[in-house]
């Protein structure tokens, strides 16, 4: 028997996890509730959250924590619509972790907040494996991405609670057939709510949001 040290690293995950029960106690003591915004880079995410504020900000108080790879463009856009907002970088990897959100929370006055909406680094896959402390995902998924990527790229699809489908506008321009995508999404997650949407032409939002307020009670 060799007396050699080996050094094991193993259960990351369970790391994680005990990251996203402390924020789950923290934000549950707050009477707060936090979303995990997920979907490909460029699939409308800031955006929507853009053209959510205004009536979001009528019917409760919120925050937002933007996840990102590099540049605090994302917050910048928010923090420009007096949305209260921090920016988390990754400087690299694909995902937010829950450690980072516990802190960045600390920014926030949580006692004032209803909400706080995460949107995650722009990544179709490595987000929704990664438990933020959020109480529900919500997977956000453009027209433009073509209507085979929930069968593609299951896990969000199963795992989120609603589904917001954007940029609905393009759809005279686009091949992408709805009736599969709708399809799709149903063969993977058979209850999952969702919502078109189209940001630039403000259509859809309404229900959209009209889901989410109603979230904080139905959830808790
Ligand atoms: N036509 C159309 N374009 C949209 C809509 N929503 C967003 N876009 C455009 O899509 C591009 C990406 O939008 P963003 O909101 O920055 O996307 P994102 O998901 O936040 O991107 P990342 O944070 O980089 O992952 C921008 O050029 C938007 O103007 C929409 O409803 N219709
Ligand atoms: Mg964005």
């Amino acid at each position: 028997m060799s007396n050699l040290e080996i050094k094991v690293y193993r259960d990351l995950m369970g790391e994680n996890e005990k990251w996203a029960v402390k924020t789950r106690q923290l934000l549950a003591e707050n009477n707060c509730v936090m979303f995990n915004l997920i979907g490909g880079p460029g699939c409308g995410k800031t955006t929507l959250l853009e053209k959510m504020a205004g009536w979001l900000e009528k019917n409760l108080h919120f925050a937002v924590l933007e996840g990102d790879i590099e540049t605090t463009r994302d917050a910048e856009r928010l923090a420009a619509l007096k949305i209260p907002v921090s920016q988390l970088l990754t400087g690299g990897a694909c995902h937010l972790e829950a450690k980072m959100v516990h802190y960045a929370l600390a920014d926030f006055d949580l006692e004032k907040l209803d909400i706080v909406i995460v949107e995650n680094v722009g990544n179709l896959v490595c987000p929704a494996e990664f438990d933020i402390g959020e109480k529900a995902k919500i997977a956000v998924l453009s027209v433009t991405e073509g209507e085979e990527k929930p069968l593609k790229y299951p896990l969000l699809f199963r795992e989120a609670a609603a589904l917001v489908l954007t940029k609905t506008d393009l759809l005279p321009h686009l091949n992408f057939n709805n009736e599969a995508c709708l399809e799709n999404v149903r063969r993977i997650n058979a209850n999952l709510p969702i919502f078109p949407v189209s940001a630039a032409q403000e259509t859809g939002l309404t229900e959209f949001i009209a889901w989410l307020i109603k979230q904080p009670t139905e959830l808790k």
